[in-house]
């Protein structure tokens, strides 16, 4: 930083004060003064592509299974809602009949060396388009199951708005007056009791009045009453694409349970007058089973859910859903300080630092000065980041619980029939930055639905490789949707087919993590070694070096100038095959040596992959062939996998560790959402906090919706996660086995504060050999740390230039104070 944008921070942080009680509490909510902004009598647009404005303002809520979006309107309030197993499409392979005839030809093609837009090139292209990906060409697409429309009458005159997300109770909250009651809404998804809840509460008996009705953008919707008190809505989902096949059946119902006052049903509605409170029930299901079966029965599984929450008051389902929802939440805390600027809406904070940082000249192109960021942006307001951290942890609780499919592309939130990139899996690089902060950020239980997709990507991934490739072991390409596709989709850029060896990367990690040997014996295993099968038979010699390499491939999603866009050996798909061999062959001597034969085929085979190489500017390579350019600042960072998530490059490996760094340099600053959160874990991974924060500063200014969505183009959620993650790594590290010892791991406390943060906390983040480490700090540097060992293991803890190695005891926690000395 500039001495005096130093001093300016340093002003502004002497006025930022440790927060007090209320205060934290505040600072856990995304709050604004207004509803979110629909229309009198909206109505669904005509075109299935455009997600109202309205919606990116509105707030999230979600189980996991069930997402909903509230609005906050006053005289009409709109509650849209999603269940995350509503797709287009049914249970199909999407095998290309006798694609496998043309791989001979498509890796000759690719071994050519073809000359972008050459006749050749197209050729190659239109053949391996036509003949070899997917069939169709696209996969499925997430969708919106229906809406709550409630009409408040009378209501069009109030004060005193307010709407809020808490984040730490994880319930969305509208207060209001009018005509001098007080109302009060709250709305809240339960993992617990599989609902989302809506309470209508006044200060005064006898105020609460409305109309709710159930609607539904599919053109199959139909809504009946069920009863006195319960509205049903059901469907079936017609793809938009043709031949417009019928996918999914759903149903939703919704109960109003009244205290006081009356309740009249009328065709489609019910109306309720001069009530205490209301309760509205919201439930939904389809008939998927999974992703071979449909003959589920949403109608039973509705009338199940609704009977379960009989005679549960709203008290008692609120403090489950509470209970629940803090379990996990509460076990991280993150403190940045705070100032004035906390007390403000989130879309005032925000547009404040979006003003701010329209003084940045020349973001994009050029290679990131962090002494160039205005100080009156984000270092105004430090809550802020911490808002966004712990909004990303708030999020993944929300859309990715025990049982629930994974976090798609926008979680488990979809308003639109035709969602961007069809809001599903994209596997090079979105989906797995979705699970970044799970284990970092403590909650390792929303790892499990990536989990249990391997489990299915496995059987429909070995389907794949033996009709397309002819090989075992199963494969994953650049996308997955709800029925499992494992084949190359859209383009020929869908011909990366290294998918699976990044997602058996987060088996791994959550073992280290964790310790749980169980797990590693009976999901990570099997999957990791199934996938180290399919590069087994998958590699093939390159005639030119020798070397073992994928073909076809090519570098996601990156396009060298002058040379095809179908490569072979890519420096990512050898860092990702290198790094599954590694830990593949580590497992079957921790499970006891029982696979040796395998592992020495993969070690044998591990030392025929191209190594990480240096090109001639002294740049990590992307290519097997030295094709980069100085500067190309692509959103994709593909052979910085080995910098961040993966270790395959680090500061012991000298000259390699300076030419990933420097193409880090190259790439500058990110352009959407999800680009600008890579690059935050990736300068953290290279020491320096000031660049890491940069990419967080500007994605907040820049790629931030007002109800703190990350936009890509569209809104995906994928930076909220990603920048998440990336936080937590600029505060602490653990991927480097520093000894022979495989049970030890360094923990690097602080290894990327930015000036920015001079001081703050935060408790409760997971290292990896199964540590729980609290951190504080002040002046820029370390003051105290708390680790607890959860596994007994040894560490190394590295703080600036100390260094100590610690034996641990299981259970036991262990103070240092500034110079590491025990307290
Ligand atoms: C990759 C990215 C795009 C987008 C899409 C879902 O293809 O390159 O930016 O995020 O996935």
């Amino acid at each position: 930083m500039t001495r005096r944008v130093a001093l300016v921070v340093a002003a502004l942080l002497l006025a930022a004060s440790v927060a007090s009680a209320a205060e934290q509490a505040s600072d856990l909510k995304l709050w604004y003064a207004q509803p979110a902004p629909l229309a009198k009598d909206w109505q669904y647009p005509k075109n299935a592509l455009e997600q109202s404005k309205a919606w990116l303002e509105a707030l999230p809520i979600g189980s996991g299974r069930l997402g909903a979006m509230v609005f906050g309107g006053v005289g009409e309030e709109r509650i849209q809602f999603n269940e995350d197993t509503l797709w287009t499409g049914k249970p199909r392979d999407y095998l290309r009949a006798g694609a496998r005839q043309h791989l001979e030809a498509i890796r000759k093609g690719s071994f050519a060396d073809l000359v972008d837009g050459s006749d050749e090139e197209k050729a190659l292209n239109k053949l391996a388009k036509e003949n070899f990906l997917s069939d169709p060409l696209r996969q499925k697409a997430f969708q919106p199951c229906g809406d709550l429309r409630i009409a408040v009458p009378g209501h069009n005159e109030f004060t005193d708005y307010r709407r809020e997300l808490d984040l730490d109770s994880a319930v969305a909250r509208v207060t209001y007056k009018s005509d001098g009651v007080t109302y009060t809404r709250e709305a809240f998804a339960s993992y617990p009791d599989n609902a989302i809840v809506v309470r209508f509460t006044a200060d005064k008996p006898g105020k609460i009045g409305f109309t709710v009705k159930m609607d539904s953008p599919h053109a199959t919707r139909a809504t009946e009453l069920l009863g006195k008190d319960t509205i049903q809505l059901t469907g079936q989902v017609k793809d938009l694409v043709p031949p417009n096949e019928l996918g999914t059946r759903f149903e939703s119902r919704v109960r109003l349970v009244n205290d006081g006052g009356s309740v009249a049903a009328s065709k489609d509605a019910l109306t309720v007058k001069d009530a205490n409170a209301v309760t509205l029930l919201l439930v939904a299901a389809t008939n998927f089973v999974n992703w071979q079966e449909v003959n589920g029965d949403p109608a039973a599984q509705c009338q199940a859910y609704l009977a379960h929450l009989d005679g549960k008051g709203y008290d008692s389902l609120r403090q489950e859903h509470v209970a629940d929802h803090q379990r996990l939440f509460r076990r991280v805390t993150f403190n940045l300080g705070r100032t004035d600027r906390a007390n403000l809406p989130t879309d005032q904070r925000l547009k404040m630092i979006n003003e701010a940082s329209k003084a940045i000249a020349g973001a994009q192109k050029d290679v990131p000065k962090p002494d160039a960021l205005p100080a009156d942006g984000l270092p105004a307001d430090p809550a802020l980041a911490a808002l966004f951290f712990h909004y990303g942890r708030y999020l993944l609780i929300a859309s990715s619980r025990p049982g629930t499919q994974a976090a798609n592309l926008q979680g488990v939130w979809n308003e639109v029939l035709n969602p961007p990139w069809e809001s599903k899996y994209t596997t090079n690089i979105n989906f797995e930055m979705n699970y970044w902060p799970a284990e970092l950020t403590n909650l390792a239980e929303s790892h499990q639905p990536l989990f249990d997709m391997v489990d299915d990507l496995r059987v429909s991934g070995a389907r794949t490789a033996k009709e397309l490739y002819g090989c075992g072991g199963w494969v994953l390409h650049h996308n997955t949707d709800i029925w499992r596709g494992t084949t190359p989709i859209n383009n020929v850029d869908g011909l990366w087919p290294t998918g699976a060896a990044w997602l058996c990367h987060h088996l791994w990690d959550h073992y280290l993590h964790t310790g749980d040997k169980e797990f590693l014996a009976k999901r990570a295993y099997p999957a990791m070694k199934e996938a180290s099968q399919f590069f087994l038979d998958f590699l093939i010699e390159d005639p030119k070096t020798g070397y073992l390499v994928t073909n076809p491939s090519h570098s996601p999603e990156l396009h060298a100038d002058k040379h095809a866009l179908l490569s072979y050996g890519p420096t990512m798909d050898n860092q990702l095959i290198r790094s599954l061999f590694a830990y593949t062959i580590e497992t079957s001597q921790i499970l006891g040596n029982e696979d040796k034969e395998f592992a020495a085929k993969l070690e044998a085979t591990a030392k025929r992959l191209p190594p990480n190489k240096i090109g001639q500017h002294g740049q990590l390579q992307e290519w097997i062939q030295d094709w980069d350019k100085p500067n190309d600042n692509h959103r994709h960072m593909s052979p910085l996998w080995g910098l961040y998530p993966g270790w395959d490059v680090t500061p012991a490996d000298g000259k390699m560790w300076d030419a990933a760094k420097l193409l880090l340099k190259w790439r500058g600053d990110g352009s959407t959402g999800w680009s600008f959160a890579w690059r935050i874990p990736l300068w953290a991974r290279a020491g320096d906090g000031d660049y890491a924060y940069r990419q967080l500063y500007l994605q907040l200014a820049k790629r931030t919706l007002p109800n703190m969505f990350d936009l890509c183009g569209p809104f995906q959620i994928d930076g909220n996660f990603g920048a998440c993650g990336g936080i937590g790594e600029m505060l602490l590290q653990s991927h480097l086995r520093p000894t022979d010892d495989r049970s030890m791991h360094q923990l690097d406390l602080l290894p990327a504060l930015p000036q920015a943060w001079p001081s703050g906390s935060i408790t409760g983040l997971r290292a990896r050999g199964g540590f729980e480490v609290d951190l504080a700090w002040d002046g820029g540097k370390l003051t105290k740390t708390t680790i607890k060992s959860n596994l007994g293991n040894p560490c190394r803890l590295r703080a600036g230039d100390k260094t100590i190695d610690l034996k641990t005891e299981k259970g036991k926690a262990y103070t240092f104070d500034a110079g590491l000395k025990a307290s």
